[in-house]
């Protein structure tokens, strides 16, 4: 990259390392041991304004050094619990963002900030049980499905949401500053499934599906099938409190919402009730579940809910005949929940059946009035191929769906299907692509907004089998990135990646605006050391202090690289320590970290950040503690010690 075009951008790499070597002067020469030591490591963090260019004239996925993506890719990490940023079309990983899982680097999981977030909405029988089992936080989750926050039919920027299939919660990342903030465990539910937020008039609900039917209240035999249920879950996306819930028939799969804020809906499969594969898949049809939120809202107002494990639960069950609830039958376990951009279609992905079925959701008033049957809203039902999962579109009126048991990516019209459905002699389908190997998901980007741009589409395909080196039998998935800009989709590059992606959000690099340090002014994630701090007497951003307050200590630091503020401290063994560890840097980039040997503990501790951790000082000894995070020349010396009297 020249200079050049650096300078056009106000922001050189010789400025950036200016201000970095200012932020040394604390230790005399620091400062300029660091320009001469640690150069390589800086150059990585000079940005390009201008970057992504050269990729939009020639729709190349080629994004060169220096250069920026165009979109952010927003990928579930599925059983790693965590969700990774990706930059599109290079499909380099850029961040992960822990969620439901435990993190040596950042450490999510053991910091009391992290723990704070993780345990703050959990219900009282998952508290008693990690207490019994001896555990901080639920350490695993089941991340499948991403989705940003909405205004108006588009993202908004603001949060991504995520679920967490395998302990029931929802969770939200601030954009801002990429960390999750909330973390709500929804009761009455197994398995928290598919997952999407209110497009309009914006987010709204986030809505969640409970997969697996079970006893919901202890009248409801624990034996028999016939008396377990499914829930579905409304949470307020700006509290990330429960809103209500609605009791259904079959277990809901994936779920999607209108693009008029009127209803939204949920794909079931095991109309059967059955508690193993083959009964489960017994019944011709399933049926997709149509929410109706208006009548949703006014019947929670008139007080027609049992109150359930202190949710608000409605009966949308099949036999109440409510007006909450619709079911409209589909072929076989039908599977992804798609509504098309133009706003004006549902697709219910047949998985068992080779056929995608398409709902008109201006059909659905009449419906819920009872002036037409349930299958009267389905206006196609193309034949596409083995195994579709998930549909996603290029605003251009065409459709791709993923064919898992095919292998395939096949692209089809819309309108072309609906003239198929009447009886017309058209063939929707305008081109199947191979894709390496059963695709679980697909996303385009902007594609689930009412501005998809119809550029690229990626398949996430489970299998990766012989794309790349063999790396054991533990094999890596396959992120396929496909060129739909033109008239023909075009595979351009194969993404391996770790457990496992099932979905991922591809959103515009304008609409997100992370900072480039934290905000001292905005001290949501660190709001309890403040509180502590302040009836210590303490100011975090200039602090040195141990506090004894009989067996608990408090120890109070600053990080300023290549310095901890308190370089050394002790405590008897049995004492209940609390470290707080505040990064006054103000320059982008530079992070420290406080790992305390033989612990179990590390920090993160990100510029303007206060990050802190609680440990019994049980091992007597002299313990260093360090900075983990490479910060400055004398990084290695950037340390103190923990002196545990016996
Ligand atoms: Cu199809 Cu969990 Cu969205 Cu996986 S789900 S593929
Ligand atoms: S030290 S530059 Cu741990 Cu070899 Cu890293
Ligand atoms: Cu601070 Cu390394």
């Amino acid at each position: 990259m020249s200079d050049d075009k650096l300078n056009q951008t106000g922001l050189s790499r010789r400025s950036f390392l200016g201000t970095a070597a200012v932020s040394g002067a604390g230790i005399a020469g620091a400062g300029l041991l660091g320009l001469a030591g640690c150069s390589n490591k800086s150059e990585g963090g000079a940005a390009s304004g201008t970057a992504g260019s050269s990729a939009a004239a020639d729709h190349s996925d080629y994004v060169g050094p220096g250069e920026l993506d165009q979109y952010y890719a927003f990928n579930s990490g599925g059983q790693s619990g965590e969700v990774r940023v990706l930059g599109v079309p290079s499909m380099r990983e850029l961040m992960r963002i822990p969620v439901f899982n435990m993190d040596s680097a950042t450490g999510w999981g053991r910091s009391n900030e992290s723990l704070n977030i993780l345990n703050g909405n959990i219900t009282p029988e998952t508290r008693k049980f990690l207490q019994d089992n001896h555990m901080r936080c639920m350490p695993n989750g089941d991340l499948h499905h991403p989705h940003m926050s909405f205004t108006d039919q588009t993202y908004d920027g603001r949060y991504v949401y995520v679920q967490d299939k395998a302990n029931n919660r929802v969770a939200r990342i601030r954009c801002d500053v990429m960390k999750t903030d909330k973390v709500v465990e929804i009761p009455n539910v197994s398995g928290v499934h598919g997952l999407r937020p209110q497009r309009y008039p914006k987010t709204g609900y986030v809505f969640a599906n409970g997969e697996h039917i079970i006893p919901i209240t202890k009248t409801d035999s624990q034996t028999d099938p016939k008396d377990w249920w499914a829930i579905y879950t409304a949470v307020d996306g700006e509290t990330m409190e429960i809103a209500w819930q609605v009791q259904v028939d079959g277990n809901l799969d994936n779920g999607d919402a209108d693009y008029q804020g009127k209803y939204s809906f949920s794909t079931c499969y095991n109309s059967e009730r059955a508690l193993d594969v083959q009964g489960a898949s017994g019944n011709e049809q399933d049926w997709v579940v149509v929410f109706n939120i208006a009548a949703i809202e006014e019947g929670i107002k008139k007080g027609d809910f049992k109150e359930i494990n202190g949710v608000k639960v409605v009966d949308g069950r099949a036999a109440a005949q409510s007006n909450y609830t619709r079911y409209i039958p589909v072929p076989n376990s039908p599977h992804g929940c798609n509504a098309s951009p133009d706003g004006n279609y549902i697709m219910l992905n047949g998985k068992l059946s080779p056929t995608v079925t398409v709902l008109d959701v201006h059909k659905l008033d009449d419906l819920f009035a009872g002036k037409i049957q349930p299958r009267d809203v389905v206006v196609a039902e193309p034949q596409l191929g083995l195994g579709p999962l998930h549909t996603a579109f290029d605003g251009r009126g065409n459709a791709y769906t993923t064919l898992f048991i095919d292998s395939q990516m096949v692209k089809w019209n819309i309108d072309k299907a609906i003239q198929a459905y009447k009886g017309e002699k058209v063939d929707p389908i305008i081109q199947k692509l191979d894709v390496h190997y059963q695709p679980g998901h697909n996303h385009t980007t902007m594609g689930e907004t009412k501005e998809a741009d119809g550029k690229w589409l990626v398949s996430l395909n489970k299998f990766s089998k012989d794309r790349f080196l063999n790396v054991g039998p533990l094999k890596p998935e396959n992120d396929q990135l496909i060129d739909i800009s033109g008239d023909e989709m075009r595979l351009v590059h194969d993404g391996p990646s770790f457990a496992e992606p099932h979905d991922m959000l591809l959103v515009a690099a304008s609409k997100v605006h992370p900072k480039q340090t934290w905000d001292r002014n905005d001290p949501w994630m660190w709001q309890a050391a403040v509180d502590q701090a302040k009836k210590d007497g303490v100011i975090l951003e200039r602090a040195a202090n141990v506090i004894r307050d009989g067996k608990k200590v408090r120890v109070y630091m600053t990080a300023v690289a290549p310095v901890f503020s308190v370089p050394q401290f002790e405590v008897n063994q049995g004492d209940e320590v609390t470290v707080y560890v505040t990064n006054m840097e103000t320059i982008e980039d530079l992070t420290h970290g406080f790992t305390l040997d033989n612990y179990g503990i590390a920090l993160e501790v990100g510029p303007q950040a206060t990050a802190s951790v609680t440990f019994t000082a049980s091992r007597p000894g002299v313990h260093w503690f360090y900075c983990q995070w490479f910060c400055h020349a004398l990084h290695m010396e950037m340390g103190g010690q923990m002196i545990v009297k016996a």
